[in-house]
């Protein structure tokens, strides 16, 4: 009996920032090392993501429970996985992808892989006694990523006017990673200030982003110039602007022969757009606005689309896809041959795997693609995401606002790492 070989699993239902169920599980080593670890959940969920599993028991949590999951982890995950070297990762997950779930013979539910596979990561550096970025990046594991805030929150994350789910702020990179986060908080207090003194509302969205109803996108974006200013920043050099539209929530169908794409509504304002139009939009505010980012300007199945704005903004925004890709190395590679995008973003929970979300990390850095680890709305406390943007090299990490305990857990962990290799 070796010391590093998997000793017990066990899976327990805890509760995500919106108060949903969701899974924990717990890996315990022969030398008795654990790692703890859960699944984050979405609200504007890929339609290509792999699904995480719910009871639809309506007596429970009105249907979203994860005792399915749980017992996926418990009776299934843990008899195939108990004996195995915690060291072989890309073992573990194989045997997780391989695993059927008898009941109907199905694979297995992503929140019960994903909480398996990095409390394996987290058990597995406790018994090597490193931290977990140092144990899965290795020696060169030494740059923090450039974090963008969601300090204005819209679409499917607040109940507010606002069609555009994210507006983010992103610092200059040169910045040592605590000055960085300092500028963000700052500018966050101001457009607080700023939206007080306009009596607009200062309740905040699901990634902590403020929710105020405001007549347009634009508005929003003046808000954010104002807040700059008064932040004493400088737009376009100190802080630049990343969307994330997630327009996979706008889409309606796809355009008659005659124009090209899709056709586009936006829920809440009703504007009706075809690809060709929401391009011309995204050009425009990237020419009025220092918008560095734009992520998911169009929707999942708009390849064409994706290439346009690629080849038309590329050079000078980052063009980020989401629920293009969805974390899937397949897709990733026909984004790559599409030239869809230059950046992807990496969310673990969307392909259920560590092996599978590093693999995907790789591949876009070996095409020339930046790399963004990205929370879920739903998030917990868990800050793995902060040691998995160290550990595999990503450019930038997106995490919220800095506010909420679930958004701020990883924040503060990038400063405890910043902390440890300076
Ligand atoms: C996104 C994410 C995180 P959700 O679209 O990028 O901000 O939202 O988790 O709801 O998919
Ligand atoms: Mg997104």
């Amino acid at each position: 009996m070796s010391k590093r070989q998997i000793y017990s699993i066990k899976a327990r239902e805890i509760l995500d920032s919106r108060g949903k169920p969701t899974v924990e599980s717990v890996v315990i080593l022969n030398d008795g090392s654990a790692g703890r670890a859960s699944a984050p959940s979405g609200a504007s969920t890929g339609k290509y993501e792999v699904p995480e599993l719910r009871d639809n028991d309506p007596t429970r949590y009105l249907g979203q429970g994860t005792l399915e999951a749980v017992r996926q982890v418990n009776k299934i995950i843990a008899p195939a996985l108990c004996g195995k070297t915690i060291s072989c990762q890309q073992e573990i997950d194989h045997i997780l992808l391989s695993l059927h779930d008898p009941q109907n013979g199905r694979p297995l539910g992503s929140n019960a892989t994903l909480s398996v596979s990095l409390a394996c990561a987290k058990a597995a550096a406790v018994s090597y006694c490193l931290p977990l970025y140092r144990y899965l990046g290795g020696a060169n594991a030494n740059t923090l990523p450039v974090p963008m805030m969601n300090i204005l929150n819209g679409g499917v994350h607040a109940d507010n006017n606002l069609d555009i789910q994210e507006f983010m702020i992103i610092p200059s990179s040169e910045l040592p990673f605590p000055q960085a986060l300092e500028h963000c908080c700052r500018l966050y207090q101001r457009l607080k200030e700023l939206l007080k003194e306009k009596g607009l509302s200062t309740a905040v969205g699901d990634e902590g982003g403020f929710a105020p109803n405001l007549p347009s996108a634009e508005e929003a974006l003046n808000l954010i110039m104002q807040a700059i200013e008064r932040a004493n920043l400088c737009p376009g050099k100190d802080i630049t602007i990343g969307i994330d539209a997630a327009a996979s929530e706008w889409v309606c169908s796809p355009c008659d022969e005659n124009s090209i794409g899709t056709r586009y509504v936006l829920p809440k304002s009703a504007l009706s757009h075809t690809t060709d139009e929401l391009i011309s939009y995204w050009e425009g505010l990237c020419c009025k606005y220092p918008i560095r980012s734009l992520e998911d300007p169009l929707g999942e199945n708009d390849w064409q689309g994706f290439t346009q704005i690629t080849h038309r903004l590329g050079n000078r925004v980052q063009i980020v896809g989401d629920d293009l890709f969805v974390t899937n190395p397949q897709r990733i590679q026909d984004g790559i041959d599409m030239k869809a995008a230059n950046a992807v973003l990496i969310k673990p929970n969307q392909i259920g795997t560590l092996s599978q979300t590093i693999q995907a990390v790789q591949l876009a850095k070996k095409a020339g693609f930046r790399t963004i680890l990205s929370h879920r709305s739903g998030e917990t406390e868990d800050s793995i995401i902060a040691d998995l943007a160290v550990a595999l090299g990503a450019e930038m990490i997106k995490s919220g606002a800095p506010c909420r305990g679930e958004r701020t857990a990883k924040y503060n962990q990038l400063l405890r790492i910043f902390e440890s290799i300076s």
